[in-house]
């Protein structure tokens, strides 16, 4: 199988993103599966342009992407992504949607295709802190999870696809005011998410809901 593995530059002020960071430190192969990595700028439409383009070079089975969430505490694996842009800050290219859909003729929403919950309870398994998460947020992430998710539904059937957010490195949080997470167990955290999502093509109804 091939993992198209995506992780955003930095973006908002800070000199690194723990999402290609980690995503580079991800080995070229897990089992027998090749992983292709790949930093994508953290800007509204070029970031899914790159990455239609890579799924078009590469053919993968399933393309992941990796995102900073600031102030999370635990590796979150997204359900879904809603068809807006709501910039709360400008992009890297000065672009700050507010209230835009993202396709006019897309779904409100599209579900991840992925294993949410078992990939969940792997990483937890191994003592990782991760959660499911209801909302990717609307600003790039989201996109890129929609626009991900759009592009399967849409034009690339057979594609599984899916959205991870990870917390700050601690180098980010010095003043001890946010989470944060260590480089190795977010790396280890997406090796797990891709291991069980490579090897799973249905979910379990596990627990794993939110009340907000
Ligand atoms: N996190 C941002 C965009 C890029 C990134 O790593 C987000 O959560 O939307």
């Amino acid at each position: 199988m091939k993992v198209l593995l995506t992780g955003f530059d930095p973006f908002g002020g800070e000199s690194i993103n723990p999402a290609y960071e980690a995503v580079a430190l991800v080995p070229d192969m897990i089992q027998t599966h090749d992983i292709i990595k790949l930093e994508i700028p953290t800007v509204f439409r070029k970031s899914i342009q790159v990455i239609e383009s890579a799924i078009i070079e590469h053919q993968p089975d399933i393309v992941l992407a990796i995102g900073q969430a600031g102030g999370r505490m635990a590796i979150a694996v997204e359900r879904v992504g809603i068809n807006v842009d709501d910039g709360r800050i400008a992009d890297n290219e000065g672009n700050q949607p507010i209230d835009e859909v993202i396709e006019r003729d897309g779904k409100n929403a599209y579900f991840s295709n992925l294993p949410i919950k078992k990939m969940v309870e792997a990483i937890k398994a191994q003592n990782i802190p991760a959660v499911v998460s209801n909302s990717a947020g609307t600003y790039v992430c989201n996109h890129v999870l929609y626009g991900i998710m759009h592009l399967i539904n849409t034009k690339y059937k057979d594609i599984r696809g899916g959205f991870i957010h990870v917390p700050f490195l601690p180098q980010q949080v010095v003043n001890g005011n946010m989470a944060s997470m260590s480089l190795d167990l977010i790396t280890r955290g997406i090796e797990i998410a891709i291991e069980t999502a490579v090897s799973n093509y249905t979910d379990e109804k596990l627990v794993g809901g939110s009340i907000f």
